[in-house]
């Protein structure tokens, strides 16, 4: 197995070129896509988060370093979405109001698809209607709300509250995700599971279905 040092120090550097390139060389390789993402990617902005607690990195390196980690992400999801049965089941997957964050949700939104069920990504910033608008229109099974923020979790409960007051919270199971968030405030606020990655997650949806 190829080991992707290259992609590693692509992101951690914030360089979406080279992460590009290494993507398609541990590709062509034969690494599997997920074991770029959890043994390269999320170790990598794991160092980047790191580096920014320790002020050795600020908001520029953060925006590169997503910018890289995206641009070998767009190479992966079509390769994971290629694999595995496609399951009558639909996901709507959001960044909850306020928040910026993407890449754990695109990471989790990539899996999910990669595990065969229909994924609807609302993106980043999606307010508690947007959730309730989605959840009329496409009738989902399963909503994901990603906060990477402590000051944007209290969206979350906002969220399961306004699918409630609409009358739809009964038809979704609520899943809740991100580094800041725990098992105790999924529970505090009435969500139906967390999972603290994306593999985690999956295994979360087709446990709550059966499938
Ligand atoms: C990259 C980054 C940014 C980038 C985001 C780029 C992008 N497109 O996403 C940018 C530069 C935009 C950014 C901005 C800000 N950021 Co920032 N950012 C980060 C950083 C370094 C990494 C986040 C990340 O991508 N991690 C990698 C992914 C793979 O991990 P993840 O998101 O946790 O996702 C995994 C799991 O949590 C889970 N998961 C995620 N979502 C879901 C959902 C469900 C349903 C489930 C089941 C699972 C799940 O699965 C994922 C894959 O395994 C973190 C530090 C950190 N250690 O987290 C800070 C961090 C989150 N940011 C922080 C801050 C303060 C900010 C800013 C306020 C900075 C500023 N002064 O402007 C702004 C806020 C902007 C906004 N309104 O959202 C703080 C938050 C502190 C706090 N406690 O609230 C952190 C923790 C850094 C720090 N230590 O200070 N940031």
């Amino acid at each position: 197995m190829a080991q992707s040092n290259d992609l590693y120090d692509a992101i951690l550097n914030g360089d979406a070129n080279k992460a590009h390139a290494a993507t398609l060389a541990a590709l062509a390789a034969g690494t599997a896509p997920l074991h770029l993402i959890t043994e390269s990617m999320v170790p990598a902005m794991d160092e980047v988060g790191r580096l920014f607690e320790a002020e050795e990195y600020y908001v520029p390196e953060l925006l590169l370093a997503g910018r890289a980690m995206r641009s070998a992400l767009e190479l992966l999801r079509p390769l994971m979405t290629a694999a595995g049965e496609k399951l009558p089941t639909k996901v709507v997957i959001g960044t909850v109001k306020g928040d910026l964050h993407d890449i754990g949700k695109n990471i989790v939104g990539s899996m999910l698809e990669g595990g065969g069920f229909e994924v609807i990504d609302l993106g980043t910033d999606v307010s508690p209607e947007k959730f309730v608008a989605a959840v009329e229109k496409q009738k989902p099974q399963i909503v994901c709300l990603s906060a990477l923020l402590t000051v944007t979790m209290p969206a979350m409960k906002t969220t399961i509250d306004a699918l409630q007051t609409a009358g739809l919270r009964t038809q979704v199971k609520v899943l809740i995700g991100g580094a800041p968030v725990t098992m105790q405030y999924a529970k505090e606020i009435g969500a139906d599971g967390y999972s603290e990655n994306a593999s985690g997650a999956v295994s979360l949806v087709k446990s709550l279905l059966g499938v």
